[in-house]
């Protein structure tokens, strides 16, 4: 494993190569209260499992790994969040695979990622970084090839910084771009990172919501979605159907939600 441990089990006990690539191979971009870049840290740092990080605080002193360094708000980094609809106006949403670390089988909105630490992810004009890491994640987890979400298609609306535990053990603090695009796409979902794609128009997915509220079939939504869902989606549905979605768009404020 790449990370070492001298007590307990490794910290990437039960991971799958892939995921463990993304945990402790990529870094993602650390940024303050207002996303001002401030560092970069591996995925795996930037989460912190909480059963590890008591060990970890004294088996070497690597205090970033600690949950609570994340409720402090140390540990901030960059992420996005992509709405992709087709020209019928439908959503299509995710679940998350079962191997994913944080947040497994919960349903969630188009595909989620951070930006990485890296030249072409870092360009801030235009959210040009931003929207170079979109386009990635889409060809990595839903295999939508790059010419069918151009850069330049992505509408970044807002941002949103906000904390989430996931099972007890890993946890998300985000500043989180929400970007939305309206495109007819071909989709080859990855199973290492999603179980099951498919659209909803705002019914289905009311009646989603409804199934999630009552924890009907067992079903999930990602804290992060459900933020969207509450504070802006459908608002910014009605946007996308009239095509007025820039007029919307205020990447001025950091929504603390
Ligand atoms: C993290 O997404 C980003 C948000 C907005 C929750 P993720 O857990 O799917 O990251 P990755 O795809 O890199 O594993
Ligand atoms: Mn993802």
């Amino acid at each position: 494993s790449a990370a070492t441990s001298t007590m307990g089990d490794a910290p990437d006990v039960g991971m799958d190569a892939v995921q463990r690539r993304l945990m402790f191979e990529d870094e993602c971009i650390l940024v303050d209260e207002s996303d001002n870049v401030v560092g970069h840290e591996s995925k795996y740092n930037s989460f912190a499992p909480l059963s590890l990080a008591s060990v970890v605080a004294i088996t070497d002193n690597r205090l970033s790994h600690l949950w609570e360094k994340i409720l402090t708000g140390k540990m901030l980094h960059r992420a996005f969040s992509v709405f992709l609809f087709n020209t019928k106006y439908e959503l299509l949403l995710q679940q998350r695979s079962a191997t994913k670390v944080t947040f497994p089988l919960v349903w969630t909105n188009t595909c989620c990622s951070h930006p990485l630490y890296r030249e072409s992810e870092l360009i801030s004009e235009n959210h040009l970084g931003v929207r170079n890491a979109a386009q990635r994640k889409l060809l990595d987890e839903l295999g939508i090839p790059a010419e069918d979400v151009p850069v330049d298609q992505f509408v970044p609306l807002s941002r949103m910084l906000y904390k989430a535990p996931s099972d007890g053990k890993w946890g998300e603090h985000e500043l989180d771009y929400l970007l939305f695009i309206v495109r007819d796409v071909n989709v080859h979902r990855n199973p290492d990172e999603v179980a099951e794609a498919k659209y909803v128009n705002r019914d289905q997915l009311k009646e989603l919501l409804r199934k999630a509220d009552a924890g009907e079939d067992g079903l999930k939504l990602s804290p992060w979605f459900r933020l969207v869902v509450d504070n802006f989606l459908f608002k910014w549905w009605d946007h996308v159907e009239k095509g007025t979605l820039k007029e919307v768009s205020d990447m001025e404020t950091i929504h603390k939600l």
